[in-house]
């Protein structure tokens, strides 16, 4: 094990998990931090919509309660930010994809994922990454609804990717036959994002 590793994992350690956990160059933090460009925006839950739109059958809005009343999945899982920190354990509720895929129904040509959010944010990621048994459409986490700055009504939670590929504030899945950057991956943040192979920039 290399030598700048070992702090990082002691601490793991001490706080009683297996520092296998840890991918590399990550350090744990209990808290939950707030990361995002731009201001929390103001939604109205009344209002809100999620959109499943591009490669599939059939497009289709769903309002919050839609959302809710499609079977729930819980997750416990584990958070990794660009910015070194790491969260575990954290708890999930929300929609997996294969609810949403039986509605749309995805066509063949459907690759990729482009996760639409307020003000304009975006991420792209395989299809392949939202078909994941942990990948949620996101509406309560550790046992309570989103928090505002985490996402309220409902956020994207992609959990083989570091944490800024899961778009809080969704209002659209866009299935795509071809990959388009999003927002961060246009600033320089890796399009792969695999936080095993530190694939944290694109230079
Ligand atoms: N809509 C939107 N979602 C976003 C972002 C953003 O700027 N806007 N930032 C991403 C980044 S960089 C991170 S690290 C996580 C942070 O989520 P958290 O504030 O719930 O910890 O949200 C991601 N989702
Ligand atoms: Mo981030």
């Amino acid at each position: 094990m290399p030598l700048f590793r070992s702090k990082a994992e002691d601490k793991v350690r001490e706080a009683g998990y297996d520092p296998a956990r840890l991918p590399p160059g990550q350090y744990l933090t209990e808290k939950w931090p707030v990361l995002h460009a731009g201001d929390v925006p103001e939604i109205d839950a009344a209002t809100w919509t999620l959109r499943v739109s591009g490669e599939v059958a059939h497009e289709i809005t769903l309002s919050l309660d839609e959302l809710k009343a499609l079977p729930a999945t819980e997750v416990t899982t584990d958070i990794h930010c660009v910015t070194r920190w790491s969260r575990f354990d954290a708890r999930f509720k929300g929609v997996h994809w294969r609810e949403l895929a039986k509605l749309c129904e995805p066509k063949p040509s459907a690759r990729f994922v482009i996760a639409h959010a307020e003000q304009g944010f975006t991420a792209n990621a395989p299809l392949a990454a939202i078909e994941d048994e942990d990948a949620l459409v996101v509406y309560e986490a550790d046992g309570e609804p989103l928090a505002p700055e985490h996402g309220w009504p409902a956020r994207l939670f992609v959990p083989s990717k570091y944490f800024w590929k899961s778009a809080k504030w969704l209002n659209e899945l866009e299935l795509a036959a071809t990959d388009r950057p999003g927002y961060w991956e246009r600033y320089g943040y890796n399009n792969d994002a695999d936080f095993w192979k530190e694939e944290r920039y694109s230079f």
